[in-house]
């Protein structure tokens, strides 16, 4: 395969090393022919020197795996002595200042099976070219800061194709004698090749409209396979809400006259911002009550949101290049994280936000392949789409947002899009225009971009009764990171406020100045500093990290009964959930440590109480309580444990503690069961998508706990419900616990939902994260069960990847069969899918963190797979970085 690395080590690329493009491109003329056995492209570039280079040299083009068939300059097609080849470039040696060139290549979509380029889903043409797959389209300088506009002409079959889309407007079509038909686009707006897009298919058309601003109509037109109609009312919906968001809130308005989404079933990701024509993953936009869960639906609104703020955030003012891939990626995090808060529930948005953050995010940034929020090496671009240039980056624009204060905040991005629009940039141009629009000095906080690892805090807290002062004192400790020995202190917001004995906030004040609030945002720039309040009589319960307003781990030794203190009367609602966390997690590393001693595990009376407490006060948002009982996943707590972490020891200790809270507070979950049924048309919206939670986990609990009736109400639930939420949330902790009837309502949910793709993605999750069904020998099953495609990412990630990710139990059987298991498809998928071998790759990337012998079994795997041959350069580097 010419995606191979062919034995050598691959170059890593450098941002110290970044020069601009010698030549750039003003116009493109695309024609595709699409065929069964043959595309053809041929593209039309007018080229001229880059006046910002002295002396622009030899034009040189970027192509993979192309075949090409002909290149002309001005007209003249040049002799095979008048350009070089190689495995990834066309070089011609000789052009004028100005010229245009043209390029006719043939490639074949149908064998592409690594989803990078022009490939088939299903039947239909489409693309994928961020980051780097416009090259293997034809040869083109492929890079961010390349932007040129767009005119695309496909050509296909009438019949099989009937559906033909680019970017932009549709300009002309017609029809040829052969049975074919043609279509062209243009596309107003310059762009860089990474944002082009192509579909040729039979599609169904959904349309509706929606009126801007300023009263421009914009058509919305989604796509999707004939008989996928009644599933895509509520990515319409969510579409125009996130229209009109971005339109209050940032003041951003549609600048398209048609904004198309297609949806594939075969894609690597969730959804593609391509301009004026978003390609989506089916699991990213197809939904109705009966296939798709709460989650689903709230996923779908957040991508749709994603995609269509990437049309400002991304594609008006796009990047430099691919180092500089948080300036879009972090700043549309947060502005999608920011808009699903506006539509949801703030608090509980905030605790999603941060739960992803700490399962995905800071394991990453505590091991071998962690990496600045703007990196300054890669050896292939695709293994950057990482939890830090996305989570971590959204925590730096969010504390940013937090520190200007909306206001100014608002100032900065206006003059971010005003004084970049049409060009790319770095984010280094974002916090200069955040800077320019405030008063604040950011230069220490742009540590925050070159700086990995997540700070550690350490928070002593000492009150002086006689002086009435309360005195934090803060130090920070950054870790040690790849390539970063030694770390500068970074500039922290930390919001804290103060609780009495009685629970009410306190009125904040420090030294030498006037009253404030009763939050109040302490600014940590030094490796130590304290903080005195003053006013504070009585010794107070201290909230802090309010609203998680920093990235980082903080550790501070509050006593249990502050815990359930705090999560009882907390004014700030993320704290509340997050003291309950810390009371659930010190509870399972008890449990861990009796586990390990072979002593019997106990069940904390602080725990069962405070829960207790959670289920039957009214505490209001159901959502909220639903979180807050929501254990900690085993992923999180191994994150947690000190070395070696012990997966079975964890396994057991969560098990237990869940039984058991379930049999202490049988009652009350019974009575939370049933007090949130309700009938009626299912609606997605946040109300009753908390009362099916909070229900939901109800059930879950009693399931686990053995209780009868719980068995019993959940047996009876996977089969009457009438929306997936429901069924789902039986038929799953039915799977975790296998409690008998389970086979039987495993097969019956195949039969009823066999047909539906996005459906089986969940059937198969549910088996491959239980420790009954994700056995080894369970996953093996999977992979032969007639649903599953190995071509197919979702199925990959459904069966793969939830077994890695959400069953370390057996992932990390202590025979190392899994890993053996494991390494096997990840060397089989490599020679199909290099992107997603690469993601699965990381399962073994955090080996060390395990005991001597789980260490050997896997560093045995990594290295057997790092010895392939034939790997590609994407499961190259994660290998060779995790081996360090
Ligand atoms: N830019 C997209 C994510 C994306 C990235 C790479 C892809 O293929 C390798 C596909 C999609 C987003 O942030 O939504
Ligand atoms: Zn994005």
């Amino acid at each position: 395969m010419a995606d191979s690395r062919q034995q050598q080590s691959p170059r890593p690329v450098r941002l110290a090393e970044y020069t601009p493009p010698a030549h750039l491109v003003d116009t493109v003329q695309l024609r595709f022919e699409l065929g069964e056995e043959w595309t053809t492209v041929s593209s039309r570039l007018t080229v001229r020197a880059n006046p910002e280079r002295i002396e622009a040299g030899p034009l040189v083009l970027d192509g993979r795996e192309l075949e090409l068939l002909e290149v002309a300059v001005d007209g003249r097609p040049l002799g095979e002595g008048e350009y070089a080849l190689d495995a990834e470039s066309l070089t011609i040696p000789e052009v004028p200042e100005r010229f245009t060139l043209e390029v006719t290549t043939r490639i074949r979509p149908q064998e592409n099976t690594a989803l990078e380029g022009l490939y088939k889903s299903s039947g239909t043409f489409c693309t994928q070219c961020e980051p780097e797959g416009f090259r293997r389209i034809t040869y083109f300088p492929d890079r961010s800061d390349v932007m040129a506009r767009y005119t695309t002409t496909i050509v296909a079959d009438a019949q099989r194709y009937p559906v033909l889309l680019s970017n932009g407007n549709r300009i002309g079509a017609g029809t040829l004698t052969d049975g074919r038909h043609w279509v062209q686009w243009e596309d107003p707006f310059p762009k860089p090749s990474y944002l082009f897009a192509l579909v040729g298919g039979d599609l169904a058309r959904v349309a509706d409209s929606y009126t801007t601003m300023s009263g421009r109509q914009v058509a919305l037109h989604i796509y999707v396979e004939h008989g996928n109609e009644d599933k895509v009312d509520h990515a319409m919906r969510s579409l125009k809400e996130a229209m009109a968001w971005d339109e209050a809130t940032y003041g951003r308005e549609c600048d398209l006259d048609v904004y198309q989404i297609v949806a594939v079933e075969d894609f690597n990701m969730g959804a593609m911002e391509n301009k004026g024509l978003n390609i989506f993953n089916t699991s990213a936009i197809l939904a109705k009550p009966e296939t798709a869960t709460d989650a689903d639906f709230q996923r779908i609104e957040a991508i749709i949101g994603h995609e269509y703020f990437h049309n400002w955030s991304g594609n008006r003012v796009t990047l430099r290049d691919w180092f500089q891939l948080s300036l879009k990626e972090g700043f549309t995090v947060f502005r999608e994280q920011h808009f699903s808060a506006d539509r949801y529930s703030a608090p509980v948005q905030r605790i999603e936000d941060v739960r992803r953050l700490r399962t995905a995010q800071f394991p990453e940034d505590d091991g071998p392949t962690a990496h600045p929020v703007r990196p300054d090496s890669y050896i292939e671009i695709s293994n950057f789409y990482t939890p830090t240039v996305y989570e971590k980056g959204a925590e730096v624009v969010r504390m940013m947002y937090h520190l200007l204060g909306p206001e100014d905040f608002r100032r900065g991005t206006d003059l971010f899009f005003a004084s970049h629009d049409g060009r790319a940039v770095t984010t280094e141009d974002f916090v200069r225009a955040l800077e320019e629009a405030s008063d604040r000095d950011l230069s220490q906080f742009r540590l925050w971009y070159t700086q990995a690892g997540t700070p550690r805090l350490f928070v002593d807290a000492e009150h002086d009764p006689g002086a009435a002062t309360y005195t934090l004192h803060v130090r920070q400790e950054v870790p040690e990171t790849p390539g970063q020995a030694h770390k500068q202190p970074m500039h922290i917001p930390v919001a804290v406020g103060l609780l009495d004995r009685a629970g009410n906030a306190l009125p904040l004040r420090m030294e030498g100045e006037e009253p404030g609030g009763t939050t109040r945002v302490l600014e940590l720039r030094e490796a130590e500093q304290s903080f005195t309040f003053t006013g504070v009589g009585e010794d107070p319960v201290p909230s802090l990290l309010r609203g998680f307003s920093a990235p980082v781990r903080l550790e501070h030794d509050h006593r249990d009964q502050d815990l359930a203190f705090l999560l009882a009367h907390d004014e700030d609602l993320f704290t509340r959930w997050e003291a309950g966390q810390e009371l659930a997690c010190r509870s399972l590393f008890r449990g861990v440590a009796a586990y390990q001693a072979g002593d019997e595990m106990r069940l904390d009376e602080t725990l069962v109480e405070a829960f207790g407490g959670l289920l039957r006060g009214d505490a209001g948002d159901k959502a909220l309580v639903a979180e807050a009982l929501t254990q900690p996943d085993e992923g999180y707590l191994a994150d947690l444990m000190d070395w070696p972490v012990d997966p079975e020891a964890i396994h057991q200790a969560r098990r237990f503690t869940r039984a058991r809270l379930a049999q202490a507070l049988g009652d009350d979950f019974l009575y939370s069961y049933q007090a949130n049924q309700e009938g009626g048309e299912y609606r997605p919206d946040p109300g009753a998508i908390a009362r099916r939670r909070l229900k939901n986990l109800s059930l879950a609990y009693l399931v686990a706990g053995g209780v009868g009736e719980g068995i019993e109400a959940a047996r009876e639930q996977v089969h009457t419900a009438t929306n997936m939420t429901d069924r789902l949330g039986a038929l799953r902790p039915m799977v975790a616990e296998d409690v008998p009837g389970t086979a039987e309502s495993l097969e019956a949910f195949y039969t009823q939902w066999k047909d539906e793709p996005e459906v089986m993605d969940k059937w198969f999750a549910i088996q491959a994260t239980s420790p009954h069904y994700g056995t080894l020998a369970g996953i093996r099953r999977l992979l032969e069960h007639p649903a599953f495609n190995f071509k197919n990412p979702n199925k990959v990630r459904a069966v793969l990847g939830a077994f890695a990710r959400g069953n370390p139990y057996r992932f990390h059987a202590p025979d190392g069969e899994a890993y053996t298991f494991f390494a096997d498809q990840v060397l089989r998928l490599d020679r199909i899918n290099p992107q997603m071998a690469a993601a699965l790759a990381r399962a073994f990337s955090r080996f060390r963190r395990y005991d001597e012998a789980r260490q050997r079994l896997m560093r045995e795997q990594l290295e057997r797979i790092r010895q392939d041959p034939q790997l590609s350069r994407d499961t190259f580097e994660i290998v060779t970085k995790s081996l360090g």
